[in-house]
């Protein structure tokens, strides 16, 4: 498909907040469409950068930074670098990975507002904000928590409501809480620089309304909030980390962190050709750099043939396709998104992923567990994509996608053909008796699909092209089944040459078909091949490999993955879920002081248990006989929900041997077992840490 209007490509990929490692959702939700994006440009011979760097500025990092007690540049520099690697690992093919700590971004965000501010298109306002007195400093809205005004969530952000996605501002809090003293915080007057949105409301509104084209999820978010009317929004805040804003008077402040990180696009853009000629800078990571002259960054934003493609999940919609061009139209030298896919959420295991509550597969850690296997992810983050609603990444399904679809379809059929080939023909490509109908049948349904795919693509369906991949690798898996080349081959070894021939130049489309997806395979598909990758433009053609070429070795492309690994990886996600339930119980409140005299007063043993019973038409209570050392008397005590008699025979215990006795459903009870109980009333006995005799103290 020819898209005329455009010559070149500026495609952008979510700036990632460093105050963490990345996860399966980040991949999802950004990175993996947008490369499987710009890899299918690439290899259809368009001009196309691919942008992207780390989110430096923001409160989350020195909030991070406050936590773990070290500088926030001592953060970024950390998650810099694990982020960039695991893009880089996966195959995420930025031509720049940029970061906003950068002197060249400093430099072009503080142009930026200087530009608009010298237009004077910012407003001036003296608000009142919140001010924390005890730590003495403006409070950014991530600093401030308090009750959603929306729906009760008693977690909600100064800015953003996380459990229901209304942003927000820190005064709409009901009883705010400074994150730093967790006192409640006062108004104090300050000044800072405004976006007047409100004004410039019809000009976002004839851009998103010439843009119907976009994801329904997509224009409904930004209709949303035109509908709602558009706000003057702060593009300053009192704050220390971040570019510091370039106008007198502005002193402790620096740019509205959302100000400056889209800006990150530009000056990643700008590195990306100007480090051609001077020595690239070692902090940042470039991959497939194309030589341009210095200068030539600004074809890449200044120009109407150029397209500009923002890929970002959905919480960051409000930000592309209403602030930062309301930013860039008052600027006025700059061209405007062409498409922001924005992509709804996943969630692991029926969970929302969280950085937080650890509850995420950071990628990094897959790697270490699934080495050599970041097709796989590539392959199930795709074909689970959460493009038009929130979608759930569960084990189970992604050792089904793996073992039924990766395995058995295109790996089976790749395998076979090279395999027979091999066998047959030592490796020799062939052309025996003319091709049948079947043959041409199924070499002109393969045509079909590169449209097919492309169109899937350039409409930001990923799911849908990934699909159709799979069913040209069912088609030629179908083939060989119906042809069986293996029977054949007894009978009639010309035959056989032609089927093979069939198979390789399907194999050899499905090579050039999987770049995009599946980067790492496809390499390898073309190695046995003993091919060069080949473009794009020539999928679809039925003699891709000409008779008498040799094939290179044949090696399994995908490998079965075994139950075992699988439930290793829940197994961690349960531990996980465990340790968040020990940490986030609440505890009960304790109880005034006694004196040394009353705590003597009792006296604990330890003892054994002898006998157990459950106490007749009671749900709770158990009849216990215990060997206190001292003698053996009857307990009644309330644990039989959690423990069954006849394991608990033998067991030591500790127990309060002078409770004054009582009557518990007729039964005397002499005594009480000390338990622990959790929150949830969980129970586990209070032991000795190993046997000790009968009637030992405890104290
Ligand atoms: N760092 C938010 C995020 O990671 C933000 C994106 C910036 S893109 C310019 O969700
Ligand atoms: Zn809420």
């Amino acid at each position: 498909m020819a898209d005329d209007k455009h010559k070149r490509y500026t495609v952008t990929a979510a700036l990632p907040y460093t105050n963490g490692p990345v996860h399966i959702g980040h991949l999802a939700g950004v990175y993996v469409p947008a490369d499987i994006y710009v890899r299918y440009l690439r290899s259809r011979g368009k001009d196309v950068v691919f942008i992207c760097g780390s989110d430096e500025h923001g409160v989350p990092i020195t909030l991070k930074a406050k936590k773990e007690g070290v500088t926030p540049q001592q953060v970024v520099d950390k998650y810099h670098r694990i982020i960039g690697d695991s893009f880089r690992d996966f195959g995420v093919s930025f031509n720049i990975y940029h970061r906003t700590s950068s002197q060249t971004h400093h430099e072009t965000a503080a142009g930026f507002f200087k530009n608009l501010y010298d237009k004077g298109v910012f407003t001036e306002e003296v608000t009142e904000q919140y001010f924390d007195e005890k730590a003495n400093q403006f409070l950014a809205d991530r600093y401030i928590t308090g009750t959603c005004p929306n729906c009760g969530n008693e977690n909600a952000y100064g800015d953003q409501c996380e459990k229901c996605g209304t942003s927000l501002s820190p005064t709409e809090l009901i009883n705010p809480k400074s994150t730093l003293s967790g006192d409640k915080p006062v108004l104090k007057a300050t000044r800072n620089w405004f976006l007047p949105l409100d004004k410039m409301q019809p000009q976002v509104e004839a851009y998103i309304d010439s843009h119907k084209e976009w994801r329904p999820t997509v224009f409904g978010q930004c209709k949303s909030w035109l509908n709602g009317g558009l706000q003057a929004r702060a593009m300053t805040r009192d704050l220390d980390w971040g570019v510091h804003v370039p106008v007198e008077g502005a002193d402790g402040k620096v740019l509205y962190v959302w100000f400056d990180a889209p800006i990150g696009y530009i000056s990643a853009t700008k590195d990306l050709f100007n480090a051609q000629l001077s020595q690239p800078k070692k902090e940042e990571y470039y991959f497939n750099e194309p030589l341009k002259p210095e200068g030539a960054w600004e074809d890449y934003w200044k120009s109407d043939d150029t397209k500009l493609v923002h890929f970002i999940g959905k919480d960051n919609i409000v930000f592309h396709c209403i602030i930062f061009p309301a930013m860039l139209m008052a600027h006025g030298e700059y061209t405007l998104a062409d498409n922001v896919p924005a992509n709804e959420f996943l969630n692991l295991e029926g969970d929302k992923i969280s950085t937080s509550r650890n509850w995420a597969v950071w990628l990094h850690e897959y790697l270490a567990d699934f080495p050599g296997k970041q097709d796989v992810l590539r392959y199930v983050l795709t074909a689970t994509a959460p493009e038009t609603k929130d979608n759930d990444f569960t084990w189970k399904d992604f050792q089904a996608r793996n073992n039924n679809e990766l395995v058995a379809i295109f790996g089976n059929f790749i395998n076979r053909v090279l395999v027979l080939s091999h066998k047959y023909f030592d490796g020799k490509v062939l052309m025996g008796s003319a091709f049948t109908e079947t043959d041409r049948e199924v070499l002109t349904e393969m045509g079909i699909y590169p449209e097919k795919i492309s169109s899937s693509l350039e409409h930001y369906r990923f799911r849908e092209a990934l699909g159709e991949f799979m069913n040209l690798a069912r088609l030629g898996n179908k083939y060989l089944a119906d042809m069986e080349p293996w029977k054949l081959i007894k009978t009639d070894e010309e035959r056989v040459k032609t089927i093979l021939n069939v198979g390789l130049q399907i194999s050899a489309n499905l090579a050039i078909l999987a770049q995009p997806f599946l980067p790492f395979s496809a390499d390898r598909l073309f190695g046995m091949l003993n091919l060069e990758s080949v473009d794009w433009d020539r999928a679809g053609e039925s003699d891709l490999i000409g008779v008498g070429h040799q094939l290179n070795e044949a090696s399994l492309l995908f490998e079965k993955i075994e139950d075992a690994a699988i439930e290793a990886q829940i197994q961690k996600l349960m531990d996980t879920k465990t340790a968040n339930e020990l940490v986030t119980a609440p505890v009960t409140e304790s109880k005034p002081d006694i004196s040394f005299e009353q705590f003597a007063e009792m006296d604990v043993r330890v003892g054994t248990i002898l006998t157990a019973e459950k106490v007749a038409k009671t749900k709770k209570l158990l009849k216990l006989t215990i060997d206190t050392g001292i003698d053996q008397r009857t307990v009644v005590s309330g644990i039989a929900e959690y423990f069954d008699p006849e394991n608990i025979i033998g067991k030591q215990v500790s127990i309060l041997v002078n409770l004054a006795p009582r009557e518990i459903k007729g039964i005397l009870s002499q005594g009480m077992i000390l338990m622990a109980e959790n929150s949830d009333g969980k129970l586990s006995f209070v032991a000795p840490a190993e046997n000790l005799a009968n009637g030992s103290v405890v104290r």
